[in-house]
């Protein structure tokens, strides 16, 4: 499912619960409502590179497989519906990293303001390395010589994967098992905040980074895309990224 469409934008669009429900309905394609996820968001989505999507289990886990494990891959998918950036917001997701055994390198959650092609490079690059006008969060599982560790976190602007602007270890162990993440931003204090936490029952989620930002200047825009990237190199990963939700922040 590659979409060649040209995006459909949505203006002054704050976020609301009841239109992603709706939003959700029609994209499932039958299959079975997600239970205990009435926020799951699952916009059209623009694909590039190696990402791609599917529909997973009894849940109907919409699947975003951003690597599948080959060597220098590179993926990206994106919300065909812009996000205001005037408006606080925040998005969890679950991601599964691996292939039973150490790999690389990592994905990336970003906002950023040049389009639904967007796509940056392998490796090290997390899929997001050149991506102009971006505000990255990314789950790095390769220690390349600038990284503190391979299994940290990091916030970072315009596509510089080499230079942090904050980073701190992750944790849950980002390769191997599936953990949950969220990324709030408070648009009134221009603040952007990150969560980890194990998928295991009653698993407490940590904050993990903490960073001042004005998402639309840094950007340069007042919407912006959303959506993940992710790649391999010559160590390989499969990627994926699913139970996405999308909206206004709940505390
Ligand atoms: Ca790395």
């Amino acid at each position: 499912m590659r979409s060649s469409r040209a995006p459909r934008t949505v203006r002054g669009g704050l976020w609301a619960s009841a239109l992603l429900v709706i939003v959700a309905a029609v994209n499932t394609g039958g299959a079975p409502p997600a239970s205990a996820a009435p926020d799951v968001y699952a916009p059209p989505l623009a694909l590039n590179g190696t990402a791609s999507v599917f529909v997973r289990g009894s849940q109907g886990d919409r699947v975003i497989r951003l690597t599948d494990g080959g060597y220098k891959q590179t993926g990206s998918a994106w919300s065909l519906m812009p996000v205001a950036l005037g408006y606080s917001f925040e998005s969890t997701f679950t991601a599964h990293i691996g292939n039973g055994r150490p790999g690389a390198d990592g994905i990336a959650f970003l906002v950023q303001g040049i389009g639904p092609r967007a796509l940056g490079g392998w490796g090290g690059g997390l899929g997001y390395r050149g991506i102009r006008r971006s505000v990255a969060v990314e789950f790095d599982t390769y220690q390349n010589t600038p990284d503190p560790s391979s299994n940290h976190l990091a916030v970072v602007f315009d596509g510089h994967p080499d230079s942090h602007e904050t980073s701190a270890q992750s944790p849950v162990p980002l390769n191997g098992k599936p953990f949950r993440a969220r990324v709030k931003y408070d648009a009134g204090r221009e603040r952007l905040t990150v969560f980890v936490r194990s998928t295991a029952k009653g698993a407490r989620e940590k904050q993990v980074l903490s960073r001042q930002v004005d998402l639309a200047r840094r950007i340069g825009s007042g919407t912006a895309w959303v959506g993940f990237t992710g790649a391999t190199g010559d160590l390989t990963s499969r990627q994926d990224v699913y139970q996405w939700s999308l909206g206004a922040p709940k505390d």
